[in-house]
Protein backbone atom coordinates (compact mmCIF):
# COMPACT_ATOMS: atom_id res chain seq x y z
CA UNK A 1 0.00 0.00 0.00
CA UNK A 2 1.38 3.59 -0.97
CA UNK A 3 2.43 5.57 1.71
CA UNK A 4 3.30 9.53 1.58
CA UNK A 5 6.57 9.46 4.06
CA UNK A 6 8.56 12.17 2.08
CA UNK A 7 11.61 10.24 0.77
CA UNK A 8 14.64 12.10 1.70
CA UNK A 9 15.67 12.71 -2.04
CA UNK A 10 12.31 14.26 -2.43
CA UNK A 11 12.63 16.87 0.72
CA UNK A 12 15.84 17.95 -0.09
CA UNK A 13 14.40 19.50 -3.41
CA UNK A 14 11.37 21.07 -1.87
CA UNK A 15 13.96 22.51 1.07
CA UNK A 16 16.02 24.11 -1.88
CA UNK A 17 12.24 25.67 -3.29
CA UNK A 18 11.90 26.91 0.22
CA UNK A 19 15.28 28.30 0.13
CA UNK A 20 14.68 30.15 -3.01
CA UNK A 21 11.48 32.24 -1.65
CA UNK A 22 9.36 29.89 -3.92
CA UNK A 23 6.31 27.70 -1.82
CA UNK A 24 6.89 24.28 -2.16
CA UNK A 25 3.43 23.63 -1.83
CA UNK A 26 2.41 25.65 -5.03
CA UNK A 27 4.98 22.98 -6.84
CA UNK A 28 2.98 20.18 -5.22
CA UNK A 29 -0.13 21.16 -6.30
CA UNK A 30 1.02 22.07 -9.96
CA UNK A 31 2.40 18.38 -10.11
CA UNK A 32 -0.73 17.05 -9.29
CA UNK A 33 -2.67 19.03 -11.77
CA UNK A 34 -0.34 18.37 -14.80
CA UNK A 35 -2.23 15.58 -17.05
CA UNK A 36 -1.11 14.12 -20.33
CA UNK A 37 -3.87 12.21 -22.69
CA UNK A 38 -2.45 9.22 -23.90
CA UNK A 39 -3.46 7.81 -27.62
CA UNK A 40 -5.53 4.67 -28.82
CA UNK A 41 -3.15 3.98 -31.57
CA UNK A 42 -0.47 3.28 -28.72
CA UNK A 43 -1.99 0.47 -27.58
CA UNK A 44 -2.30 -1.30 -30.46
CA UNK A 45 -0.15 -3.13 -32.93
CA UNK A 46 1.38 -0.46 -35.12
CA UNK A 47 4.18 -0.57 -37.13
CA UNK A 48 6.63 0.81 -39.83
CA UNK A 49 5.67 0.53 -42.92
CA UNK A 50 8.12 -2.56 -43.56
CA UNK A 51 5.90 -4.48 -41.09
CA UNK A 52 4.59 -5.32 -37.86
CA UNK A 53 6.29 -7.24 -34.69
CA UNK A 54 2.94 -8.58 -33.04
CA UNK A 55 2.42 -8.50 -29.22
CA UNK A 56 -0.12 -10.89 -27.43
CA UNK A 57 -1.15 -8.09 -25.09
CA UNK A 58 -1.63 -5.60 -27.29
CA UNK A 59 -5.23 -4.12 -28.03
CA UNK A 60 -7.40 -5.44 -30.27
CA UNK A 61 -10.65 -3.83 -29.89
CA UNK A 62 -11.50 -0.36 -28.92
CA UNK A 63 -12.86 -1.76 -25.50
CA UNK A 64 -9.19 -3.18 -24.94
CA UNK A 65 -7.72 0.02 -26.11
CA UNK A 66 -9.45 1.74 -23.54
CA UNK A 67 -8.88 -0.71 -20.99
CA UNK A 68 -4.97 -0.32 -21.37
CA UNK A 69 -5.49 3.78 -21.03
CA UNK A 70 -6.95 2.91 -17.62
CA UNK A 71 -4.36 1.11 -16.64
CA UNK A 72 -1.83 3.84 -17.23
CA UNK A 73 -4.13 6.55 -15.59
CA UNK A 74 -4.89 4.46 -12.52
CA UNK A 75 -0.82 3.85 -12.24
CA UNK A 76 0.56 7.46 -12.83
CA UNK A 77 -2.78 9.53 -11.69
CA UNK A 78 -2.03 12.18 -14.65
CA UNK A 79 -3.48 10.55 -17.94
CA UNK A 80 -7.59 10.67 -17.51
CA UNK A 81 -8.11 11.25 -21.10
CA UNK A 82 -6.98 9.06 -24.12
CA UNK A 83 -7.39 10.68 -27.36
CA UNK A 84 -9.22 8.39 -30.74
CA UNK A 85 -8.59 8.09 -34.17
CA UNK A 86 -11.96 8.19 -36.03
CA UNK A 87 -11.03 5.55 -38.78
CA UNK A 88 -9.15 2.87 -36.64
CA UNK A 89 -11.27 3.20 -33.36
CA UNK A 90 -14.75 3.85 -34.81
CA UNK A 91 -14.39 1.40 -37.97
CA UNK A 92 -18.46 1.00 -37.75
CA UNK A 93 -19.41 4.72 -37.48
CA UNK A 94 -19.75 6.36 -34.77
CA UNK A 95 -20.50 4.58 -31.16
CA UNK A 96 -21.54 7.20 -28.08
CA UNK A 97 -21.65 3.70 -26.09
CA UNK A 98 -17.58 4.21 -26.31
CA UNK A 99 -17.88 7.00 -24.17
CA UNK A 100 -19.69 4.92 -21.39
CA UNK A 101 -17.11 2.42 -21.34
CA UNK A 102 -14.30 4.83 -21.16
CA UNK A 103 -16.19 6.39 -18.10
CA UNK A 104 -16.06 3.17 -16.69
CA UNK A 105 -12.79 2.12 -16.92
CA UNK A 106 -12.23 5.21 -15.22
CA UNK A 107 -10.91 7.50 -18.35
CA UNK A 108 -12.73 9.66 -20.42
CA UNK A 109 -12.51 10.64 -24.28
CA UNK A 110 -10.27 13.33 -25.95
CA UNK A 111 -8.87 14.78 -28.92
CA UNK A 112 -10.88 13.35 -31.50
CA UNK A 113 -8.48 12.72 -34.60
CA UNK A 114 -10.63 12.50 -37.92
CA UNK A 115 -8.41 10.61 -40.85
CA UNK A 116 -8.83 12.39 -44.20
CA UNK A 117 -5.67 10.31 -45.48
CA UNK A 118 -6.09 6.69 -46.19
CA UNK A 119 -9.15 6.51 -48.30
CA UNK A 120 -8.97 5.95 -51.80
CA UNK A 121 -10.31 9.14 -52.79
CA UNK A 122 -7.58 11.40 -50.87
CA UNK A 123 -4.65 10.36 -53.59
CA UNK A 124 -4.09 14.03 -54.45
CA UNK A 125 -5.30 15.45 -51.18
CA UNK A 126 -8.31 16.22 -48.93
CA UNK A 127 -9.19 19.57 -48.17
CA UNK A 128 -6.76 20.71 -50.73
CA UNK A 129 -7.74 18.39 -53.62
CA UNK A 130 -9.02 20.26 -56.34
CA UNK A 131 -11.98 18.03 -57.30
CA UNK A 132 -14.70 19.74 -54.93
CA UNK A 133 -16.55 16.09 -54.49
CA UNK A 134 -13.32 14.86 -52.45
CA UNK A 135 -12.86 18.33 -50.29
CA UNK A 136 -16.76 17.60 -49.56
CA UNK A 137 -16.23 13.84 -48.37
CA UNK A 138 -13.64 15.18 -46.33
CA UNK A 139 -15.23 17.95 -44.95
CA UNK A 140 -18.05 16.18 -43.91
CA UNK A 141 -16.40 13.26 -41.84
CA UNK A 142 -14.71 16.22 -40.09
CA UNK A 143 -18.45 17.47 -39.67
CA UNK A 144 -19.03 14.09 -38.47
CA UNK A 145 -16.21 13.76 -35.92
CA UNK A 146 -17.50 17.08 -34.66
CA UNK A 147 -20.56 15.21 -33.85
CA UNK A 148 -18.68 12.40 -32.19
CA UNK A 149 -17.02 14.77 -30.22
CA UNK A 150 -20.51 16.07 -29.39
CA UNK A 151 -21.57 12.92 -28.54
CA UNK A 152 -18.90 11.31 -26.19
CA UNK A 153 -18.11 14.73 -24.47
CA UNK A 154 -14.78 15.84 -25.77
CA UNK A 155 -13.57 18.90 -26.26
CA UNK A 156 -11.13 18.87 -28.94
CA UNK A 157 -10.80 18.24 -32.49
CA UNK A 158 -7.12 17.64 -33.76
CA UNK A 159 -6.88 18.00 -37.46
CA UNK A 160 -3.55 16.59 -39.51
CA UNK A 161 -3.42 16.69 -42.89
CA UNK A 162 -1.06 14.38 -44.60
CA UNK A 163 -2.05 16.50 -47.91
CA UNK A 164 0.68 18.09 -50.26
CA UNK A 165 2.07 17.53 -53.56
CA UNK A 166 5.35 14.94 -54.53
CA UNK A 167 6.45 16.92 -57.89
CA UNK A 168 7.38 20.54 -59.38
CA UNK A 169 3.97 21.80 -60.50
CA UNK A 170 1.56 18.93 -59.89
CA UNK A 171 -0.83 21.40 -58.33
CA UNK A 172 -0.91 25.26 -57.94
CA UNK A 173 0.35 25.73 -53.87
CA UNK A 174 -2.32 28.96 -53.60
CA UNK A 175 -4.91 27.40 -54.60
CA UNK A 176 -4.56 24.76 -52.25
CA UNK A 177 -3.88 27.47 -49.41
CA UNK A 178 -7.61 28.80 -50.36
CA UNK A 179 -9.05 25.43 -50.05
CA UNK A 180 -7.83 24.69 -46.77
CA UNK A 181 -8.96 27.93 -45.42
CA UNK A 182 -12.32 27.61 -46.50
CA UNK A 183 -13.06 23.69 -45.12
CA UNK A 184 -11.45 24.56 -42.07
CA UNK A 185 -13.91 27.31 -41.62
CA UNK A 186 -16.65 25.53 -42.59
CA UNK A 187 -15.70 22.91 -39.95
CA UNK A 188 -14.72 25.35 -37.65
CA UNK A 189 -18.45 26.81 -37.41
CA UNK A 190 -20.33 23.43 -36.73
CA UNK A 191 -18.28 22.69 -33.43
CA UNK A 192 -20.28 23.09 -29.94
CA UNK A 193 -19.45 25.93 -27.60
CA UNK A 194 -15.74 25.07 -25.57
CA UNK A 195 -14.38 22.65 -28.63
CA UNK A 196 -10.90 23.73 -29.54
CA UNK A 197 -9.56 22.95 -33.13
CA UNK A 198 -6.00 22.03 -32.98
CA UNK A 199 -4.54 22.34 -36.49
CA UNK A 200 -1.26 20.17 -36.55
CA UNK A 201 1.55 20.54 -39.46
CA UNK A 202 4.63 18.33 -40.17
CA UNK A 203 7.26 19.30 -43.19
CA UNK A 204 6.96 16.51 -44.88
CA UNK A 205 5.58 12.92 -45.59
CA UNK A 206 3.61 11.55 -46.74
CA UNK A 207 4.27 14.43 -49.52
CA UNK A 208 7.89 15.12 -50.37
CA UNK A 209 7.59 18.34 -52.52
CA UNK A 210 5.19 20.35 -50.71
CA UNK A 211 2.91 19.14 -47.64
CA UNK A 212 0.06 22.00 -47.43
CA UNK A 213 0.35 22.48 -43.88
CA UNK A 214 4.22 22.22 -43.40
CA UNK A 215 5.09 24.47 -40.33
CA UNK A 216 3.85 26.32 -37.67
CA UNK A 217 3.56 29.75 -39.70
CA UNK A 218 1.26 27.76 -42.06
CA UNK A 219 -0.63 26.22 -39.50
CA UNK A 220 -1.16 29.68 -37.42
CA UNK A 221 -2.58 31.36 -40.16
CA UNK A 222 -4.74 28.58 -41.39
CA UNK A 223 -6.07 28.74 -36.86
CA UNK A 224 -6.91 32.20 -38.07
CA UNK A 225 -8.38 31.78 -40.91
CA UNK A 226 -10.59 29.11 -39.52
CA UNK A 227 -11.83 31.41 -36.44
CA UNK A 228 -11.45 32.28 -32.96
CA UNK A 229 -11.66 28.52 -31.40
CA UNK A 230 -8.77 27.05 -33.30
CA UNK A 231 -4.90 26.91 -32.28
CA UNK A 232 -1.65 25.24 -33.40
CA UNK A 233 -0.86 21.76 -32.31
CA UNK A 234 2.92 20.92 -31.90
CA UNK A 235 3.94 17.47 -32.61
CA UNK A 236 7.69 17.64 -31.37
CA UNK A 237 8.71 14.51 -34.68
CA UNK A 238 7.53 17.38 -37.17
CA UNK A 239 10.66 19.51 -37.16
CA UNK A 240 13.72 19.79 -39.14
CA UNK A 241 16.60 18.61 -36.96
CA UNK A 242 17.91 21.37 -36.19
CA UNK A 243 14.82 23.32 -35.68
CA UNK A 244 14.65 25.60 -32.02
CA UNK A 245 11.19 23.86 -31.07
CA UNK A 246 11.06 25.44 -27.74
CA UNK A 247 11.29 29.31 -29.72
CA UNK A 248 8.07 27.93 -31.70
CA UNK A 249 6.51 27.25 -28.50
CA UNK A 250 7.18 30.59 -26.95
CA UNK A 251 6.41 32.71 -29.88
CA UNK A 252 2.86 30.52 -30.11
CA UNK A 253 2.44 30.87 -26.68
CA UNK A 254 2.72 34.79 -26.51
CA UNK A 255 0.73 35.12 -29.53
CA UNK A 256 -2.06 32.86 -27.22
CA UNK A 257 -1.70 30.31 -30.69
CA UNK A 258 -0.50 27.27 -29.04
CA UNK A 259 -3.25 24.58 -28.54
CA UNK A 260 -1.40 21.36 -27.63
CA UNK A 261 1.50 18.98 -28.03
CA UNK A 262 1.49 15.54 -29.70
CA UNK A 263 4.94 14.38 -27.78
CA UNK A 264 7.20 11.86 -29.22
CA UNK A 265 11.40 11.96 -29.92
CA UNK A 266 13.31 11.05 -32.61
CA UNK A 267 16.77 10.81 -34.35
CA UNK A 268 16.08 11.31 -37.90
CA UNK A 269 12.59 12.33 -38.49
CA UNK A 270 9.58 11.42 -37.66
CA UNK A 271 10.09 8.70 -35.53
CA UNK A 272 7.47 8.37 -32.74
CA UNK A 273 9.84 7.11 -30.06
CA UNK A 274 9.72 7.44 -26.30
CA UNK A 275 9.64 11.15 -25.18
CA UNK A 276 12.94 11.82 -24.10
CA UNK A 277 14.96 8.80 -24.79
CA UNK A 278 16.90 10.76 -27.09
CA UNK A 279 16.99 14.08 -26.10
CA UNK A 280 15.41 15.24 -22.79
CA UNK A 281 17.06 18.67 -22.64
CA UNK A 282 15.10 19.58 -25.52
CA UNK A 283 11.54 18.64 -23.76
CA UNK A 284 12.63 20.50 -20.61
CA UNK A 285 13.61 23.57 -22.72
CA UNK A 286 9.89 23.69 -24.05
CA UNK A 287 8.95 23.44 -20.50
CA UNK A 288 10.45 25.80 -19.46
CA UNK A 289 9.16 28.12 -22.09
CA UNK A 290 5.60 27.32 -20.55
CA UNK A 291 6.31 27.65 -17.05
CA UNK A 292 8.00 30.71 -17.37
CA UNK A 293 4.89 32.18 -18.82
CA UNK A 294 2.73 30.52 -16.68
CA UNK A 295 4.53 32.35 -13.60
CA UNK A 296 4.09 35.80 -15.14
CA UNK A 297 0.82 34.94 -15.90
CA UNK A 298 -0.61 33.47 -12.28
CA UNK A 299 -2.33 30.94 -14.50
CA UNK A 300 -1.65 27.72 -15.77
CA UNK A 301 -2.08 27.87 -19.95
CA UNK A 302 -4.69 25.83 -21.28
CA UNK A 303 -2.41 23.75 -23.43
CA UNK A 304 -3.42 20.02 -24.52
CA UNK A 305 -0.43 17.70 -23.61
CA UNK A 306 -0.70 14.48 -25.88
CA UNK A 307 1.23 11.50 -26.46
CA UNK A 308 1.79 10.95 -30.33
CA UNK A 309 3.87 7.50 -30.22
CA UNK A 310 4.01 3.85 -31.62
CA UNK A 311 5.19 1.16 -29.79
CA UNK A 312 6.77 -1.62 -32.70
CA UNK A 313 9.51 -3.28 -30.14
CA UNK A 314 8.57 -2.15 -26.67
CA UNK A 315 5.15 -3.17 -24.58
CA UNK A 316 3.06 -0.63 -25.51
CA UNK A 317 1.87 0.02 -21.42
CA UNK A 318 5.27 0.03 -19.91
CA UNK A 319 6.25 2.16 -22.50
CA UNK A 320 3.91 4.53 -22.45
CA UNK A 321 4.13 4.85 -18.22
CA UNK A 322 7.92 5.44 -19.46
CA UNK A 323 6.41 7.93 -21.52
CA UNK A 324 4.01 10.07 -19.26
CA UNK A 325 6.62 9.60 -16.06
CA UNK A 326 9.30 11.09 -18.36
CA UNK A 327 6.97 14.47 -18.91
CA UNK A 328 6.43 14.66 -15.64
CA UNK A 329 9.86 14.38 -14.28
CA UNK A 330 10.98 17.08 -16.73
CA UNK A 331 7.91 18.98 -16.40
CA UNK A 332 8.68 18.74 -12.36
CA UNK A 333 12.53 20.02 -13.59
CA UNK A 334 11.09 23.04 -15.51
CA UNK A 335 9.01 23.95 -12.41
CA UNK A 336 12.47 23.66 -10.13
CA UNK A 337 14.05 26.83 -12.65
CA UNK A 338 14.60 29.66 -10.29
CA UNK A 339 13.13 31.99 -12.85
CA UNK A 340 14.39 35.11 -10.19
CA UNK A 341 18.05 33.80 -10.59
CA UNK A 342 17.43 33.34 -14.24
CA UNK A 343 16.19 36.95 -14.07
CA UNK A 344 19.30 38.65 -12.59
CA UNK A 345 21.52 36.89 -14.43
CA UNK A 346 19.89 38.10 -17.67
CA UNK A 347 20.07 41.56 -16.24
CA UNK A 348 23.57 41.53 -15.76
CA UNK A 349 24.29 39.63 -19.25
CA UNK A 350 26.09 36.65 -17.33
CA UNK A 351 25.75 34.05 -19.92
CA UNK A 352 27.14 31.21 -17.94
CA UNK A 353 25.07 32.41 -15.07
CA UNK A 354 21.39 32.04 -16.71
CA UNK A 355 22.48 28.75 -18.70
CA UNK A 356 23.99 27.74 -15.24
CA UNK A 357 20.47 28.33 -13.75
CA UNK A 358 18.62 26.00 -16.39
CA UNK A 359 21.37 23.41 -16.15
CA UNK A 360 20.85 23.41 -12.20
CA UNK A 361 17.33 22.28 -12.94
CA UNK A 362 17.64 19.88 -15.56
CA UNK A 363 20.16 17.96 -13.64
CA UNK A 364 18.28 17.64 -10.59
CA UNK A 365 16.90 14.18 -10.20
CA UNK A 366 13.43 14.53 -9.71
CA UNK A 367 11.94 11.14 -9.91
CA UNK A 368 12.00 11.15 -6.07
CA UNK A 369 10.15 14.02 -5.92
CA UNK A 370 7.74 12.34 -8.53
CA UNK A 371 7.40 8.87 -6.58
CA UNK A 372 6.21 11.62 -3.77
CA UNK A 373 3.48 13.10 -5.61
CA UNK A 374 2.37 10.01 -6.34
CA UNK A 375 2.53 8.79 -3.30
CA UNK A 376 0.19 11.67 -1.54
CA UNK A 377 -2.08 11.09 -5.07
CA UNK A 378 -2.73 7.57 -2.96
CA UNK A 379 -0.42 5.71 -5.76
CA UNK A 380 2.33 3.59 -5.92
CA UNK A 381 5.90 5.52 -6.65
CA UNK A 382 7.47 3.95 -9.25
CA UNK A 383 4.33 3.24 -11.78
CA UNK A 384 6.33 0.95 -14.05
CA UNK A 385 7.52 -1.80 -11.24
CA UNK A 386 3.64 -1.56 -9.96
CA UNK A 387 2.49 -2.11 -13.21
CA UNK A 388 5.25 -5.48 -14.10
CA UNK A 389 3.89 -6.34 -10.32
CA UNK A 390 0.19 -6.45 -11.06
CA UNK A 391 0.20 -9.60 -13.80
CA UNK A 392 -1.85 -6.86 -16.56
CA UNK A 393 0.15 -7.69 -19.42
CA UNK A 394 -0.01 -11.46 -19.24
CA UNK A 395 -3.31 -11.93 -18.30
CA UNK A 396 -4.80 -9.76 -21.04
CA UNK A 397 -2.45 -11.24 -23.79
CA UNK A 398 -3.74 -14.34 -22.29
CA UNK A 399 -7.42 -13.38 -22.44
CA UNK A 400 -6.77 -11.59 -25.51
CA UNK A 401 -5.26 -14.79 -27.60
CA UNK A 402 -8.26 -16.64 -25.90
CA UNK A 403 -10.94 -14.36 -27.50
CA UNK A 404 -9.03 -13.34 -30.70
CA UNK A 405 -6.38 -15.80 -31.65
CA UNK A 406 -2.35 -14.99 -31.70
CA UNK A 407 -2.10 -11.44 -33.39
CA UNK A 408 0.33 -13.50 -35.76
CA UNK A 409 -1.88 -15.71 -36.86
CA UNK A 410 -4.81 -13.67 -37.46
CA UNK A 411 -2.51 -11.73 -39.82
CA UNK A 412 -1.31 -14.88 -41.73
CA UNK A 413 -4.59 -16.34 -41.98
C1 LIG B 1 1.13 12.19 -38.54
O1 LIG B 1 2.46 11.85 -38.66
C2 LIG B 1 0.68 12.18 -37.08
O2 LIG B 1 1.59 12.88 -36.29
C3 LIG B 1 -0.73 12.73 -36.93
O3 LIG B 1 -0.89 13.33 -35.69
C4 LIG B 1 -1.56 11.50 -37.00
O4 LIG B 1 -2.84 11.67 -36.48
C5 LIG B 1 -0.71 10.56 -36.21
O5 LIG B 1 0.61 10.86 -36.60
C6 LIG B 1 -0.99 9.12 -36.42
O6 LIG B 1 -0.08 8.35 -35.65
MN1 LIG C 1 0.98 13.90 -34.48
Amino acid sequence: MATSQVDDRAQRILDQVTADGRDPEKLLARLKSFAIETPSWGYADTGTRFGKFHQPAAARTMCDKLDDAAQVHKLTGICPSVAVHVLWDFPNGPDPKVGEYAQKAGVRIGAINPNVFQAQCYKYGSFGNRDAQVRRKAIQHCLDSVALGKAVGSNALSLWFADGTNYPGQDDIRSRKRRFAEGLREVHAAMPPGMTMLVEYKPFEPAFYHTDVADWGMAYLLAKAAGPEARVLVDTGHHYLAQNIEQIVAWLIDENMLGGFHFNDRRYSDDDLTLGSIDPYQVFRIFHEIVSAEEERGQALNIAYMVDQSHNLKPKIEAMIQTVTTAHELFAKALLVNRAKLRDAQSKDDVVGAEETLRAAFFTDTRPLIGYVRQQMGLEADALAAHRASGYEARVAQERTAKHGSPSEASYA
